[in-house]
């Protein structure tokens, strides 16, 4: 045998001893992680958030620790996002609504009716548009890794059953604090009042607000059944979730530690989805039995509720650049076989 091919065979005899212990190989240092959310430990979101810090534990061989704090005890979204840009917090995971004030791209996924399906929503946030989007974070400190379903946002409120366009006149209804949903709902005749998440239920109970609008799974989680009377399924936008994380913190990383978060990020993305649908598939019949009074809109409603806020769309065109809104009705007249 020759030397060189002695040498060869020597170097593969490494390599393969060496390849299950890879891991001990990768730069990993033990890194804590506070990662914040503003719903409730027993929410898809916090069902979530657990699946990340389990992935990222195992997948760092115990080195990169996630520390879950949930129910806005770290403030609510806006406070969070500051807390990253600055560095005093390392992740969340919130509404890419409450981000349109720091990235305006973020806009684009507050357009009524955008998405007709689970599907949809899927392809494209996950797709070349969704990335653009997310990428845009990172001029204003932030790194987006994967969105999460928050889903399709249904009304709440105690006054009346919305069966038509005209009921939402007067109603006081609390809407993220974001220009988007707070220019919509005005459009629509109600009287929105942007509050953050974590004051929403104590403003329903004392009545500060008649009513709200989200996902029927938060409309459980949250115990909104407990404080509102009518639920009515408005599917008025598909609302996403995005995870972040703190640009200053991150750029410190390794190249191995930064890949543990994106996978996990994924990973823990593709569990919470399908939580998420099938709570949100058995979650009217639980708000039934909990006493809520559940109404359909009628098509002919729904198509009333998109004419009227048509303007909507034109400011969110302006708002996020004519390209990307061009590049974002192309996909989907694409993905509806167009
Ligand atoms: C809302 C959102 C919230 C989420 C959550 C706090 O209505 O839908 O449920 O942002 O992350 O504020």
């Amino acid at each position: 045998m020759s030397m060189l091919r002695r040498t060869l065979l020597a170097t593969a005899a490494v390599a393969a001893l060496a390849a299950p212990f890879a891991s001990l190989a990768q730069d990993f240092k033990p890194r804590l992680i506070r990662f914040g959310y503003g719903l409730n430990e027993q929410s898809n979101q916090g069902r979530a958030v657990k699946v990340f810090a389990e992935a990222v534990e195992k997948a760092s061989g115990g080195k990169m620790k996630v520390r879950a704090i949930g129910a806005a005890a770290l403030g609510p979204d806006t406070q969070m996002q500051q807390a990253l840009i600055g560095g005093a917090q390392e992740m969340m995971v919130g509404s890419t609504a409450t981000l349109v004030g720091i990235s305006k791209e973020m806009a684009l996924w507050d357009t009524p009716f955008l998405f007709n399906n689970a599907k949809e929503a899927d392809a494209v946030l996950d797709g070349p548009i969704g990335q653009k989007v997310m990428d845009k974070l990172q001029d204003k400190g932030l790194v987006g890794l994967a969105y999460w379903e928050n889903g399709f946002r249904n009304l709440t409120n105690t006054k009346r059953p919305v069966t038509k366009l005209e009921d939402l006149d007067g109603i006081k209804l609390r809407v993220m604090q974001n220009n988007v949903y707070l220019d919509s709902f005005k459009l629509l005749g109600a009287n929105a009042v942007p509050l953050p998440f974590s004051e929403l239920f104590s403003a329903l109970e004392t009545k500060t607000v008649d009513g709200q609008e989200n996902p029927y799974n938060t409309i459980l989680s949250s115990k909104f059944y407990e404080v509102q009377k009518y639920l009515s399924v408005t599917n008025h936008v598909y609302s996403p979730w995005i995870v972040t994380v703190s640009k200053k913190w991150w750029d410190g990383l390794s190249k191995d530690e930064q890949k543990v978060l994106l996978d996990a990020a994924r990973s823990a993305r593709d569990f919470e989805r399908k939580d998420t649908r099938d709570e949100a598939a058995k979650a009217l019949a639980e708000l039934k039995a909990k006493g809520m009074q559940i109404n359909e809109l009628p098509a002919t409603e729904s198509a009333r509720m998109r004419e009227k806020l048509a303007s909507v769309n034109t400011a969110i065109a302006a708002n996020v650049g004519a390209e990307l809104w061009s590049e974002t009705q192309a996909a989907l007249g694409k993905l509806r076989g167009g």
